[in-house]
């Protein structure tokens, strides 16, 4: 099994740590993003959208890291990381489609837009963030994780670009909930940092 990642992504990181906590070996090929490795010919017949991640799986092919982290879960961890039950399986469905919406197009680009040279309004999407995190700490304040009282892929998917929100220059002090989670799952067996996620205090 092959990951195509870059070591700065936070959506390649999700998969990387969901493996990690599975305790699943897989070879990791860089994609050097500055060198836009990720538009090249035969990159672009893997993902045709051009961006990392990319799981290669026995000739299975599979763009988008909700869609590797749904995959892995199954293939890996039966019900326990993605459960096929409808009502369960809807509430992980519910915070993925979250961590697509509005930490994508708040909190990861945010940082885009700070670190990477994304052309796109700052301030609007640290607000866009901001309305992310009211909603985890609205969860989080009473719950361990977000979509079950288990942790699932629903955590994994949301937790880099929330954990990665200080790097945007927004700070998490006023979200005790989501900064409490973010302990909780750094605490995991077979957790992996990312190098530009802080460890909690
Ligand atoms: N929705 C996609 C987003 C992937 C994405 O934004 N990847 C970024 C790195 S974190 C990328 O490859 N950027 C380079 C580019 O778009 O050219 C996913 O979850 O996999």
């Amino acid at each position: 099994m092959k990951l195509y990642v870059n070591e700065r992504s936070g959506n390649s990181y999700k998969p990387r740590l969901l493996l990690s906590m599975l305790g699943v070996p897989c070879e990791l090929v860089a994609v050097d993003l500055a060198r836009r490795e990720q538009k090249r010919p035969d990159y672009l017949k893997l993902n045709p959208r051009g961006q990392v991640p990319v799981l290669e799986d026995d000739g299975t092919v599979i763009w988008d890291s909700t869609a590797i982290l749904a995959y892995l879960a199954r293939r890996h961890g039966g019900d326990a990381w993605f459960p096929l039950e409808p009502e369960a399986m809807a509430k992980v469905m519910q915070w993925l489609a979250f961590a697509q919406n509005e930490i994508h197009y708040g909190l990861q680009f945010a940082r885009a837009i700070k670190h990477f040279g994304r052309p796109g309004n700052l301030e609007e999407c640290r607000a866009y963030g901001r309305t992310a995190l009211a909603v985890l700490q609205g969860r989080l304040a009473n719950h361990p994780w977000l979509a079950l009282e288990r942790m699932t892929i629903a955590d994994i998917a949301c937790f880099p670009y929330v954990a990665l929100a200080p790097d945007a220059d927004i700070a998490l002090d006023d979200y005790p909930g989501v900064l409490a989670w973010i302990g909780r799952l750094q605490a995991q067996p077979g957790f992996i940092p990312l190098p530009a996620i802080k460890k909690a205090a």
